[in-house]
């Protein structure tokens, strides 16, 4: 049994837990709308916040969900996940019902599943969304980075695919942004299963990085081609930038893993001072050598990063730069009115003709000859 579950919450979230449950998880999803969550046929697991048909855009009706629900819902997340040590409560910030719900949820969960940590997946919008959608996933971003004893939180960036592949539809971007981030994940959990001679990255070591609280990037690279330590580091420095989630920005990471899967050759390229500088050295850092005749690879984790504060100005400075314009708009669907300039018109109109009772005995005479 594998010892991650995925929760997923909104559209966004079910589609993740989706791919998790593919690849052997246990899994579950929470929609205030049935016909969202339907479509995702490989989660059994499933609630339907009873009395709501989406949230619109509207996180505060996602929040009334949890408020009038949390019962149920708790019970709900109890019975569906067993022996589970890591908790993933996946979703989109920037939508009405993920971004709306997972931050009260999150903390209530914090309280009612003992010895279970609790960290999200929490997708960020790519550059096309618009002021709605921007301003959801600043407020949800920081409620979530005011959670107490939350662990690792995962910012799956959209913009990140987006901005290789400008072309690309919604729905290829979202379908490849949820593969790679499960996949990362996955591979993570894989490598704890294997043994090495060289030094073992084993669950405790991963369980203890994936549990740090802050922001938590996993990244891989090949490093094939690499001829230096230096060549090594920015290789390893630039996966950092590319990854699936936001780029990272600034020094500050707590507890790290490095994992080296390949010939053992090319291990010896490995210089953890020269990997950190830019990032500055974590407290702990977990390492893992596995030899094998592969191309060789390194797979970094940095947890307990900052929230990027560079990547959420990209998402708010449209609402600012805009902020009279936007203002506007809110006033003006108040307040506004159509006024016709043919109003005085309305009297041209023809009225149905009144009809008088008339006197019996005037008409009869009037007819007379
Ligand atoms: N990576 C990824 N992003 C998605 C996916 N589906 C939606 N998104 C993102 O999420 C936003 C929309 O949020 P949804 O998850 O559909 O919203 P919701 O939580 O269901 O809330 P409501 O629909 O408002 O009730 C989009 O703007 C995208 O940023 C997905 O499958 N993968
Ligand atoms: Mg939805």
């Amino acid at each position: 049994m594998k010892s991650v579950g995925i929760l997923g919450v909104g559209q966004a979230g079910g589609n993740l837990a989706e791919i998790a449950a593919t690849m052997g998880y246990q899994t579950a999803l929470i929609n205030t709308n049935r016909r969202d969550g339907l479509v995702n046929t490989r989660v059994e697991k499933k609630f339907f916040v009873p009395g709501y048909n989406g949230a619109g855009q509207d996180r505060s009706v996602g929040l009334r969900a949890v408020h009038d629900h949390y019962r149920e819902i708790i019970d709900f997340v109890q019975h569906s996940f067993k022996n589970i040590k890591l908790l993933l409560v996946a979703f989109s910030t920037d939508g009405g019902t993920g971004s709306g719900m997972s931050p009260l949820l999150i903390d209530l969960l914090l309280d009612n599943l003992p010895g279970v940590n609790i960290g999200a997946i929490a997708v960020v919008p790519d550059r096309n969304v618009l002021a709605g959608n921007r301003i959801n996933a600043a407020q949800c971003i920081e409620e979530i980075s005011k959670i107490e004893s939350l662990s690792s939180v995962f910012l799956v960036d959209n913009d990140q695919i987006r901005k290789l592949n400008p072309q690309s539809s919604k729905h290829q971007i979202y379908l490849y942004s949820n593969q790679q981030v499960i996949k990362a994940i996955h591979h993570l959990l894989q490598v704890t299963n294997k043994s090495s001679f060289y030094g073992n990255f084993d669950e405790t070591d991963l369980m203890n990085i994936l549990a740090t609280r802050g922001v938590t990037v996993i990244a891989s690279t090949a490093i094939t081609d690499a001829k230096t330590t230096a060549d090594v580091a920015a290789k390893i420095q630039a996966s950092w930038q590319n990854s699936i989630f936001c780029p990272v920005e600034s020094q500050g990471v707590i507890r790290a893993g490095l994992i080296y899967e390949g010939p053992e050759k090319m291990a010896s390229l490995i210089n953890v001072p020269a990997i950190f500088e830019k990032v500055g050295e974590p407290l702990e850092l977990f390492e893992g050598t596995y030899i094998s005749e592969a191309d060789p690879t390194i797979t970094t984790i940095l947890a307990g990063l900052p929230f990027p504060s560079r990547r959420m100005l990209a998402i708010e400075e449209a609402i600012e730069k805009n902020k009279l314009r936007l203002q506007n708009l809110v006033k003006k669907e108040r307040t506004q009115v159509y006024e016709s300039r043919i109003s005085w018109a309305s009297n041209l109109k023809v009225k149905q003709q009144e009809r008088k009772p008339g006197n019996l005995s005037s008409k009869l005479t009037k007819y007379e000859k």
